[in-house]
């Protein structure tokens, strides 16, 4: 057995994960991340594309934020599609200048890794058989297998950033920690392709077929979603199938600016709500989607992501350089706060764009008609606008 020391010992190379080793490692503070996949695996998943004003500001905090602001694109606004018609939400004016930017979570996770590989820091890919050891006394330590030799890593704090099937959240009793969660009857199907994007803005439509989204990447690649059935396979949903689908879903003018083309990705994800409470045991810190999940349609599960790993991150620094446990004991306290206003926000997106199937005594589809009338309420409310464009750009730190 071989054994190794730090003083923190990520678990997972997600965005959470390599965020937290950035900006460790700027306040001097040593950490070792272990991943169970590939590099280029982890490259290869095609996930979030909206980041808010705080993790971009993160992101130039930990020094990787050239290439995003070069490349990212601004967006000011999005637009809401219903009754056949877009209507516009202003994010910028009504949050008093506030915007999102369009930056594929994967060209974050690049520019992190390869920040990573300039600085000379350890990740360790491909490890089997991740396990964590005592993590509730102060000699935690986790332990991998690799080329047929197990590894010990010892440290200070182990942080699982190991996303929702990560080993960290599953080595918890059950007793020690609850766990909230929420599946919706449907799931959305994604495809990436390289055509210029339908409009300047991101669509969010409603539509009798059920939801759709027009997102993009760049000017010349976009990223579409339809929701589709939990039972859907890949194989029902040629490309022909996907665009003519998300074509019926949209506005006659949006529908025949539409550009089509092969998908260069297709996949389904499933949706759901969940949270798992508390975030910290011992010494022991859980971070993005190993804690929580949120369902796509607020755009916040890498946000969150970042969010968690801002006050953990700022909690390590202080716990090294005013020798003050204060802030990682109040990180799982402080951290839930923020992820069940997203929970929220994002619960509310998903209720008002998708069609459910009817509830146990409904006549008729009321809540398509309550979808209806809230979509209505909402385009002529400035307040109810304004609620929903501060939640969209980011709800505000506690600091
Ligand atoms: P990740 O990205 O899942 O990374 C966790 C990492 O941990 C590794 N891991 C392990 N490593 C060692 N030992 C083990 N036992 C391990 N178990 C797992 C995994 O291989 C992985 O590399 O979590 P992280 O870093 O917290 O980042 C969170 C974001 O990835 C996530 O919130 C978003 O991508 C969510 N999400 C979306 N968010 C959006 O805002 N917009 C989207 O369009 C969007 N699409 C998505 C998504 C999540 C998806 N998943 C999880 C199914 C689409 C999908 C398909
Ligand atoms: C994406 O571009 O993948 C995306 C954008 C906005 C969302 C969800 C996904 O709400």
């Amino acid at each position: 057995m071989t054994i190794s020391r730090t003083q923190v010992v990520i678990v997972g190379a997600g965005p959470s994960g390599l965020l937290l080793g950035q900006l460790l490692h700027r306040a001097g503070i040593a950490n070792v991340i272990v991943e169970q996949r590939s590099g280029d695996y982890v490259l290869s998943r095609i996930r979030a594309g909206i980041i808010e004003q705080i993790c971009q500001d993160l992101l130039i905090e930990a020094g990787v934020g050239e290439r995003m602001l070069a490349e990212g694109l601004v967006h000011k606004g999005i637009e809401l599609c219903f009754a056949g018609q877009r209507h516009h939400i202003d994010l910028h004016g009504l949050t008093g200048g506030k915007t999102v930017m369009v930056y594929g979570q994967t060209e974050i996770t690049r520019d992190l890794m390869d920040a990573r590989a300039s600085a000379g820091l350890r990740t360790v890919y491909e490890a089997d058989k991740v396990a964590i050891h005592d993590y509730d006394t102060s000699t935690p330590s986790l332990s991998y297998h690799q080329h047929g030799k197990v590894y010990t890593v010892k440290a200070d704090f182990i942080a699982g950033c190991d996303g929702f099937h990560g080993v960290c959240r599953a080595s918890v009793p059950a007793a020690a920690i609850q766990n909230f969660e929420r599946v919706y009857p449907f799931g959305w199907l994604g495809i990436l392709a390289d055509v210029p994007p339908v409009s300047d803005e991101l669509i969010y439509s409603n539509h009798p077929r059920g939801f759709a989204l027009c997102s993009m990447r760049s000017k010349t690649r976009v990223r579409h979603y339809v929701q589709c059935s939990l039972d859907d396979k890949l194989e029902d949903w040629s490309d022909d199938r996907f665009w003519s689908e998300l074509k019926s879903r949209l506005d006659p003018q949006a529908a025949a600016r539409l550009h089509t083309g092969p998908s260069i990705e297709k996949s389904i994800a499933p949706l759901r709500s969940f949270v798992a409470e508390p975030m910290r045991f011992g010494n022991l810190f859980l971070a993005g989607d190993a804690a929580h999940i949120v369902p796509p349609t607020g755009a916040k599960g890498l946000n969150l992501a970042a969010s968690d790993v801002r006050y953990l991150s700022r909690a390590f620094i202080e716990n090294y350089t005013e020798k003050s446990y204060a802030g990682l004991a109040d990180y799982s306290r402080k951290a839930l706060r923020r992820i069940w206003k997203a929970e929220r926000f994002s619960w509310y997106m998903t209720s008002l764009l998708h069609r459910f199937p009817l509830g146990p005594g409904d006549t008729g589809n009321v809540g398509a008609k309550m979808q209806q009338a809230e979509l209505d309420y909402l385009v002529n409310s400035k307040a109810a606008m304004t609620s929903l464009a501060e939640n969209y750009v980011g709800l505000p730190f506690e600091e």
